[in-house]
């Protein structure tokens, strides 16, 4: 991996309702970001952020994971977080280290009360990216 001065790199966190899609976008992102050679699934076990054996055997995320995308000459560090209540304190975590947050929001749900905790804990962050 190259070498990045801190003009060249960026923190972003995903935030989002448990399910809501955060680990599937990652998991694109780091595919289309050359990181993979092939996009995993969450049914499948084999993603890159959810790689603990209970977020695979339970198909849901309990840790942060940091993915390093390198995308036109600038590093994006994606911090992909768990939706559940129960892991909130790993979002927190997150989202006062990144420097934007990214909220996922269900296509099929719209937005959900995870949707709404997620926009506080955004606040933690130094700036909101919308989308
Ligand atoms: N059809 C469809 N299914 C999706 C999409 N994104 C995610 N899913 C499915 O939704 C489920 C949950 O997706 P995840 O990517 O784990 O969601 P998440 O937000 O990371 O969930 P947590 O980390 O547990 O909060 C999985 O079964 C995915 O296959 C999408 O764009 N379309
Ligand atoms: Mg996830």
């Amino acid at each position: 991996m190259n070498i990045y001065t801190t003009d060249k790199i960026r923190n972003v966190c995903l935030l989002g309702h448990g399910g809501a899609g955060k680990t599937s976008l990652a998991e694109a992102m780091a595919y289309l970001g050359g990181l993979t050679s092939r996009m995993g699934k969450i049914s499948d076990g084999n993603t890159v952020s959810d790689y603990g054996k209970e977020e695979i055997k339970r198909q849901i995320s309990i840790y942060t994971s940091l993915i390093p995308i390198e995308w036109n000459g600038v590093k994006i560090n994606v911090l992909d977080t768990p939706g559940f209540f129960d892991f909130v304190g790993e979002a927190e975590e997150a989202a006062s280290a990144a420097d934007a947050a990214i909220i996922v929001v269900s296509g099929k749900a719209g937005v959900e009360v995870g949707t709404e905790r997620a926009w506080e804990i955004s606040l933690l962050t130094d700036r909101l990216l919308k989308i």
